[in-house]
Parts: structure tokens; sequence; C-alpha cells
């Protein structure tokens, strides 16, 4: 039932972009603020590591099946996608990649699509709940480039707009499409609002960003807290320390970049004290994490 009626919803939209069909909108009447929300995270990573970024939808109401396009900087690196919280327990979920230039030349841009169908023809229907996917759905992983030029860059994640049924939520039993409620602005030429097919200009869909964070091997940095001066800071340091300042054992060994108490020091305020061990747990514990003393973003 489902299955057949999302086929013919994507056959209307492809039969109304090729300019069949009447006039059919509705338009939502609530506030945009209670528009149902489609969010990208903003995230910030050390660079040349992976980052993870995550599609969350509030406020959704009952859906069966998804298709969504983003499109981000190449140099960016998109290396897989995962679905979540309900969407995990959809029938179907896959997700594709493409580098063609879309936009008419001198605008290189990747882009990537998540199509999902929570059920799909197998005989079996899914749990209720996963209509109403509100929360995360879709967890996306980039790699990002050791490359110092980009230290402290961002770069957008951006949902696009190449035809009517990219960024669209179908209902529950595919007779409808909701879409962005500014979806007149995403596609100018007016296309989607002439289609034959329902559609329910109501989602608002917010932007994300990866930016990078500079490496913890700033000046000096990567000594503060490399209490024994093997190079690598890990829980012999926090060992070194504790038996440094509390039990009077040996000051950690100094060079000519940093001092015995200066590698005490994790934290870089020129003290060293409490806030110092408990941040080189945390660091330890927590790794990657970005280094206290390591060169900051303007
Ligand atoms: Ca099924
Ligand atoms: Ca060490
Ligand atoms: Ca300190």
């Amino acid at each position: 039932m489902f299955k057949r009626s999302i086929i013919l919803s994507i056959l209307a939209a492809s039969l109304a972009v090729m300019g069949f069909g009447s006039s059919n909108v509705t338009y939502a009447d609530n506030e945009p603020a209670c528009f149902p929300v489609v969010r990208l995270d903003s995230v910030a990573v050390l660079s040349g590591l992976n980052a993870t970024v995550t599609v969350t939808v509030e406020r959704m109401p009952h859906v069966g099946g998804m298709d969504l396009v983003l499109c981000l900087d190449p140099t960016m690196q998109f290396l897989a996608a995962e679905p979540l919280g309900a969407v995990a327990d959809w029938e179907y979920f896959t997700f594709r990649m493409s580098e063609e230039d879309t936009c008419g030349g001198g605008c290189p841009r990747e882009q990537i699509r998540l199509i999902g169908i929570a059920d799909m023809p197998d005989g079996k229907d899914p749990d209720p709940a996963v209509y109403l996917p509100n929360g995360p759905i879709v967890k996306l992983i980039f790699g990002t480039p050791a490359d110092l030029d980009y230290i402290c860059d961002c770069f957008d994640l951006r949902w696009c707009w190449f035809d009517c049924g990219n960024n669209a939520f179908s209902s529950p039993q595919g007779e409808s499409l909701f879409v962005a409620y500014n979806i007149d602005a995403m596609l100018p030429d007016g296309k989607c609002l002439e289609t034959g097919q329902p559609i329910i200009p109501s989602v608002r869909f917010m932007n994300g960003k990866i930016c990078i964070l500079p490496p913890p091997d700033g000046p000096g940095g990567e000594n503060h807290g490399d209490c024994n001066a093997d190079g690598a800071i890990d829980l012999a340091d926090i060992v070194y320390w504790l038996d440094y300042v509390f039990h009077g054992g040996p000051e950690p060994l100094g060079d000519h970049f940093c001092s015995g108490p200066c590698r005490a020091d994790f934290n870089c305020d020129d003290r060293v004290n409490a806030a110092d061990i408990a941040a080189l747990v945390k660091f330890v514990l927590h790794q990657p994490m970005l280094h206290p003393c390591a060169p900051k973003c303007p």
C-alpha cells in the first residue's frame, strides 16, 4: 500500500515537474517557529580527523519516506551515512554521492543524497513508531584535510534543491510531500508550486558547518602535560603529576622548550594546581580533544 503510493507520488512529482497536473498546493498555517525542523549540526574537529555531523528532525508529523540532498565543499571528504533513531528501523535507507556540477559550471560542489522508506513491500509492517522519526535520524561522517592551510576555516553543509522532490518527506501513505516552507525561494522557477501533487510547504531546513581546529602541537604546547618528557601525554603523565605535586616526587623533566614546572602546568596559565590535573585527566581519557595550550582560532 504505502510503497505503491510512494512510487505514485514520485511519479506524480516527475510528471508535475514536466508540466503535467494542476496547481494543488497546501500551505501550513502555523508560525515558522512551530514548523517542523530538519537541522544539520555545526561541529569543530581537529585538523585531519573525521567529523561526525548529525541530521536531527523536530516537530515532524507522521512521515513514511524522505529524500534529502545536501551540498558541501569538496574539501570535506564524505565517507559514510548511518541511519539513527526511528530511521534506523525503516526498511530502506541508502545514501549516494555525486560530484557532478549541476550549477552550470564554475561552482564545484559535492552532493549527498539520503533516501529512506519506512515500509517496503516485503510483507512485513514496521512498528508504527517509526513513522514519527523526531530526534537524530542520520549520522554523516566526513574526513577533514590535514593540510594546515585549512586551520580555523569553516565549511558549509547546506541543504540544496535541484528539483521539487529534493528535501521532501512523504506522508505515511505517500499521498503528499512535506517540503521546505520557503520552497518557492529555494526553487525560484516556481515549478514546485505548480505541480499537480499535494505538497505541503512547511519544513524549516537549517544548514550546518564543519570547522577545523588547530592541531594540539602549537609552539611548546605539546610539552605542557608531558611530565615524563617522553613525547606523549598519557596515563604515565597523570601518575607523574600526582606524585610530583602530592607526594613530593621528582620535578618533571624540563628542557629548553619547557621547564619542569612548565610541564606540570597543563593548562598554560603559569600555575600548577588542581585545574591542571583535572584538565590532564580529561584530556587523556577523552582524546581527541584540543590541548588547552593549542593555538586558538580567532
Ligand atoms: Ca514492509
Ligand atoms: Ca609523557
Ligand atoms: Ca596551570
